[in-house]
């Protein structure tokens, strides 16, 4: 049913690599930004201390994981010192409370606790720098994650390039507010890693699948396993693919389009970064959904499980889109282009 495309030119391909490398070098904060983030984060935990004296404020998400904007928002996890972890009623009591507090911090405005979220927090507004932000309590897993994420966007350039590329793309599209009933920039991430690590050859290897000896190693937080393999620096000696993968960013982005709309069978298959190996929806039991996205460490968690049928279809054809609109050659560099448009 999808149109045939044409073959790609090398002259094309230049102008997609120029497309692709330009999201990157046009929204990827510097040194300067990223030091503004972490001078926030220091002034709210001296001034959260003021009540909560163990307190501890730690920066998570793309403000780490490698793949931040200049405007994305600030997500920090807060826990207590001596305090391993924390249940439910004392969570929601502690995000009232955090709330009471920042409401007098004379630089913070809008501050709004959501205490019926999963994972319950408090939302604020940096007035001098328009940062958006929020603080969640012991919110360990996402931190692993992001340290995952960190590694992959380590191992090699195109990586990086490719998160933002979809990041923009999914901007773009009005396909990328898990608060509106799409799916998060962290389950698109998850989609590039997925497609990197299942070309041939793979751009990166599956880190919880290296290990030494027979049986991988357990690093157990809130029951699940988080164990990876982080010592990039031996990756070499480590995965026979190093290296092997030359294609340009521009290639593997219509490739990832290519991927998702002709190769990759949602009914039957689950995203998942975890195992090199296929793995099913029927595997999960998760067959009611389309989009199946699983987490990379808690392996109860879909993703794709807010999706309605009406936004998963309007999320395939936004790929469809993509893959009609990169994978047709132009010949000069597309007038209208993203750093152009306000979408943030
Ligand atoms: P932005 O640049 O802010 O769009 P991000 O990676 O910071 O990208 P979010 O702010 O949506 O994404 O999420 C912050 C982190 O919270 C990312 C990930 O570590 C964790 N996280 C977000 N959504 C989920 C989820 N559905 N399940 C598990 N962890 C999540
Ligand atoms: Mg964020």
């Amino acid at each position: 049913q999808l149109d045939p495309l044409p073959p790609i030119t090398p002259e094309f391909l230049t102008i997609l690599n120029k497309v692709c490398e330009q999201c990157y070098t046009d929204f990827a904060p510097d040194e300067l930004e990223l030091g503004v983030r972490e001078h926030i984060l220091r002034d709210l935990e001296t001034f959260v201390r003021r009540q909560f004296a163990g307190a501890q404020l730690q920066l998570f998400g793309s403000s780490k994981n490698g793949f931040g904007f200049r405007q994305s928002d600030l997500d920090i996890c807060m826990v207590l010192e001596g305090q391993e972890t924390i249940d439910d009623v004392n969570c929601i009591s502690i995000i009232e409370s955090l709330a009471r507090l920042l409401k007098k911090h004379p630089g913070l405005k809008n501050i709004l606790p959501i205490t019926t979220a999963k994972v319950p927090i408090v939302k604020f507004y940096h007035v001098r720098t328009s940062l958006e932000g929020d603080i969640s309590l012991y919110n360990t897993l996402a931190l692993h994650n992001t340290h995952l994420l960190a590694s992959y966007a380590a191992i090699d350039w195109r990586v990086k390039v490719l998160c933002y590329v979809m990041k923009v793309f999914a901007k773009m599209c009005d396909i990328g507010d898990a608060s509106r009933g799409s799916l998060s920039s962290y389950a698109y991430t998850l989609m590039v890693l997925f497609f990197l690590q299942q070309r041939n050859p793979p751009v990166i290897p599956v880190l919880q699948e290296i290990y030494d000896g027979k049986k991988k190693p357990e690093v157990l937080v809130d029951g699940w396993n988080v164990y990876y393999f982080d010592d990039l620096k031996s990756l070499p000696s480590r995965w026979p693919h190093y290296g092997r993968n030359t294609e340009t960013v521009g290639e593997l982005w219509l490739g990832l389009l290519r991927f998702y709309t002709e190769d990759f069978d949602f009914r039957e298959h689950v995203v998942c970064i975890r195992q090199q190996a296929r793995l099913t929806t029927f595997n999960k039991q998760w067959t009611s959904k389309y989009i199946v996205i699983e987490d990379p460490f808690d392996l109860n968690h879909n993703l794709g499980a807010g999706l309605s049928r009406k936004m998963t279809n309007f999320i395939m054809k936004a790929f469809i889109n993509g893959r009609r609109v990169f994978g047709t050659p132009v010949r000069a560099f597309p007038a209208v282009y993203p750093s152009q448009m306000e979408f943030f």
